[in-house]
């Protein structure tokens, strides 16, 4: 099989422009996963130009019709899940049974979207004045700019094509530089599933050039971003002064806090998994563990004890738990997270290091880390790492845990295990997140609810699912319908009685 991909532009596929390609290889081993087009500014425009062309028949085109579309996708993505579940750990690297629930997610997608193209609700409502109707549909925005990060290629991308496609909007996508050999597989179904030429168009290659000029391109009327704080901010300034749409998922700094009346073995589970699932490579990764004193010690040393027993390796072997970090400057900041928190004063209990015995010396792999007596300011406790590095902090109360979990710059995920309902109600009164969790940890949302968060972590939109997502992708357009044959003045001819 060739390793050698090609974009996607007006149903064809086409190199970048001036020839030039990037590699994109095994974050486990270094193997060569595929060579594909570094797209520059005239790639993204040519994807723009045709994807503006394409518009018009598309939007045009019922959404039940387009759903149908979204429904095959989801049934081709279903037949080949283990096909596409195996390329997504070797491009990206999670352990096979998270990889097949990314890829699982983006079913879930395809089918809850494909629904929303008999609903699309809009909204009717009584007129102030008689033999009339007021009424408000949805308008699909034009040409959307979707920019999606590496961590859940398949499925994060399918929260974002899915509802574009069925609101009637048309696309360019630039998929993350780390997995664009997933990117375009995506692509190949949705060409299957058939999708007409110039309604979904791919460009892969870097932020610079690439991204930045679908951010810059007039043509583009939203930007869907999901992936750092720190280009999450460029992207936004730049989007205001054009006037356009952005809508943004960043960053976390999520917490599990556990209090003294909590089920210990259920919360050491919930943080394991949540702390080092997918190497700590999510948003939703749990790196903050707030445990009030009555069971500090007792939850410290079973976290720190399980930590330790992780098996890291490729994440296509059985025996693996916890999989490689997708780059070399991702291992490295890890590693400069380690360095500052024992400069901090934290308390090292397991970790801190690269691993590199035998076969691990080939990829990315870290150390499962955990760190103990971390205080509230320390920046471990404040910065986002991305990846298998937790804190434990100490509560004196659940108000204080709340306070501590409430006074990070993120608040995307968060998660309390207790056994008292009352304090559950009380964390769910009061903590700042976006998503919160009761005795389950921070990951694992469903695509049947908004996913997204509060603070830096975003700018108040919800994509991932739920009726929300919707307003991402449309526009209001509200319409009075007058049939009374006559001038009717809103607001002042409103005593008018039917005759
Ligand atoms: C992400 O990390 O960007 O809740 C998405 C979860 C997954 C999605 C995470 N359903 O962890």
């Amino acid at each position: 099989m060739s390793l050698h991909y090609l974009n996607y532009i007006d149903g064809e596929w086409v190199p970048a422009t001036s020839g030039k390609t990037f590699e994109s290889f095994n974050p486990a081993t270094g193997e060569l996963i595929g060579v594909v087009p570094e797209s520059d500014a005239q790639d993204v425009a040519n994807a723009v130009g045709a994807a503006a062309r394409a518009f018009e028949k598309w939007r045009k085109t019922p959404a039940p019709h387009r759903a149908e579309i979204l429904h095959t996708a989801a049934d081709l993505i279903r037949a080949r899940k283990q096909q596409l579940g195996e390329l997504l750990t070797r491009e990206m690297g999670k352990v096979l049974p998270e990889a097949l629930g990314d890829v699982q997610e983006a079913v879930d997608m395809g089918m809850y979207m494909a629904g929303e193209g008999r609903r699309l609700n809009g909204l009717l409502v009584p007129s102030e004045l008689p033999n009339k109707w007021a009424m408000a549909v949805r308008d699909p925005l034009g040409v959307v700019g979707i920019i999606t990060p590496w961590n859940f290629p398949i499925a994060v991308p399918s929260w974002k094509i899915f509802p574009a496609l069925v609101c009637g909007n048309t696309i360019v996508w630039k998929p993350a530089e780390d997995t664009p050999v997933l990117a375009i597989e995506f692509v190949k179904i949705l060409e299957e599933a058939g999708l007409p030429p110039g309604v979904l168009n791919l460009v892969t290659g870097y932020g610079v050039p690439a991204g930045e000029a679908l951010v810059q391109d007039p043509r583009v009327k939203l930007i869907s971003f999901t992936g750092s704080n720190e280009i999450g901010k460029l992207i936004a300034v730049q989007c205001a002064q054009l006037g356009k749409r952005v809508s943004l998922e960043l960053g976390g700094k999520n917490a599990i806090i556990v209090l003294d009346d909590a089920d210990v073995d259920l919360a050491t589970d919930g943080i394991i998994w949540s702390a080092f699932g997918t190497s700590g490579q999510r948003c939703t990764a749990t790196s903050r563990v707030i445990v009030t004193p009555g069971i500090h010690t007792t939850l410290a040393e079973r976290i720190a004890n399980r930590a330790a027993h992780l098996r890291l390796g490729n994440g296509l072997l059985p025996t693996t738990d916890v999989g490689p970090l997708i780059n070399k400057n991702a291992v490295t900041k890890v590693h400069a997270y380690s360095e500052i928190g024992k400069g901090e004063g934290a308390q090292l209990l397991v970790g801190g290091d690269y691993a590199t015995e035998g076969e691990l010396a080939r990829g990315h792999f870290y150390k499962p880390t955990v760190f103990d007596n971390v205080t509230p300011k320390m920046r471990l406790a404040q910065e986002e790492i991305f990846g298998p590095s937790l804190s434990i902090l100490r509560a004196n109360s659940i108000d204080d845990a709340i306070q501590i979990n409430n006074s990070v710059n993120f608040g995307l995920s968060a998660s309390v295990y207790t056994s008292n309902v009352n304090q559950a109600f009380e964390a769910m009164r009061d903590i700042a997140t976006g998503i919160l969790y009761i005795n389950a940890g921070t990951i694992g949302s469903e695509v049947q609810l908004p996913f997204g968060g509060t603070r830096g972590t975003g700018n108040g939109h919800r994509e991932g699912g739920g009726p929300p997502v919707l307003e991402v992708f449309t526009e209001w357009k509200s319409i009075y319908v007058d049939y009374s044959g006559r001038l009717q003045r809103a607001q002042i001819d409103t005593d008018i009685l039917v005759s």
